[in-house]
């Protein structure tokens, strides 16, 4: 089996209709009465690229006491050509709206006529992810310290009517205590009834997505169920070498739970991998019933919001602007235009 990070992406096949510099223009944003600039910042290492830019470490110019930042780079006409238009502006919108101790926090935007830029605190842990491929599987006890406060961020943000629509190792990082930072907003939507659009990830997609039967927040329940078996048995529960491959065995509901996964966790994840809704764990009285299962039975969700619980793996780093959980990239040669007046 292939655990590869990059194949891992299922782009919208939904068009985009908007013309995303007019719109973003009219909405540029002041911070402390200021439109922040690339000017305001040094430039260090790359800290992931993805299909229409890249993520960077950067440092405040004028204030070297400041905590290093990632920046998010989109370059608009890519944005454009793969029709995410919508999911951008989506993204911007739903990240200027939430504050949560396991997401990552959205500090500021600004764009330029070819980028828009996200400025985003640094989870200096890299990707659960990678934390995962290198320990192989986790133990029932770790699995469940990053599955409680993930259930915290999904029941903050149901509250709030957003689906997440993209949970998967890849997009949780970890920052410098520990804990798990949520990321990566692109998919997520305000749903207050159905959604059409077919996005996600082949592995994580739940069968009403596959099915384009409309769906709702509650796929984010089925993705969970997949997260907590990857994290268990170290390899995802639907696997094949092709997607088709993948959508058959998330209809016909084939998985098998290797020997060392405990009971208590069987019984969780075949509850959230249950294709009929009804009965679906958290579809019916959400995180409330997600809370009260027994493989979180001594957990005390208060202690746990607050970060009390001391996370089993904190990153042992130099200094704050420490990049030695991220992959290494060869750096950008591109330098963004100069920006737009707000
Ligand atoms: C925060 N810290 C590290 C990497 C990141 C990548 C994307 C978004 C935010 C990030």
């Amino acid at each position: 089996m292939k655990l590869m990070r990059k194949s891992r992406r299922l782009v919208s096949i939904k068009q985009g209709k908007k013309h995303l510099v007019q719109q973003s223009r009219e909405e540029s944003k002041q911070s402390n009465g200021r439109q922040l600039s690339i000017h305001d910042f040094d430039f260090l290492s790359t800290l992931g690229t993805g299909t229409f830019g890249r993520v960077r470490l950067v440092r405040f110019k004028h204030d070297s006491k400041c905590d290093p930042m990632a920046l998010k780079m989109l370059k608009k006409t890519e944005i454009i050509r793969l029709k995410q238009v919508d999911h951008v502006r989506s993204e911007k919108k739903i990240l200027e709206t939430i504050r949560h101790p396991f997401i990552v926090q959205l500090q500021d935007t600004f764009q330029t006529e070819s980028h828009v830029f996200m400025l985003l605190d640094y989870a200096c842990g890299g990707e659960l992810f990678s934390l995962l491929r290198r320990e192989g599987r986790f133990s029932n006890d770790v699995g469940l310290f990053f599955a409680t406060e993930i259930v915290l961020a999904f029941e903050y943000l149901h509250s709030k009517e957003i689906a997440y629509r993209d949970l998967k190792p890849e997009n949780l990082l970890v920052d410098k205590d520990g804990h798990v930072r949520i990321t990566d907003f692109g998919f997520a939507k305000v749903v207050k009834d159905k959604t059409y659009t077919l996005c996600g990830t082949p592995e994580y997609l739940a069968p009403e997505i596959i099915q384009s039967k409309g769906h709702s927040k509650y796929v984010d329940w089925w993705a969970l169920g997949v997260l907590i078996f990857e994290m268990l048995a170290g390899y995802p529960p639907f696997y094949d070498d092709n997607p088709l491959g993948i959508y058959q065995k998330i209809l016909d509901g084939y998985y098998e739970f290797p020997p060392y996964v405990e009971p208590k966790a069987i019984n969780l994840i075949k509850s959230f991998l249950t294709a009929d809704k009804s009965i679906r764990l958290g579809c019916n009285r959400g995180s409330e019933e997600v809370k009260e299962h027994k493989w979180f039975k001594g957990v005390d969700w208060n202690v746990v919001y607050s970060r009390e619980i001391p996370s089993p793996w904190v990153p042992k780093i130099m200094d704050n602007a420490d990049t030695q959980y991220f992959e290494k990239y060869p750096d950008s040669v591109e330098t963004p235009s100069v920006p737009t007046k707000a």
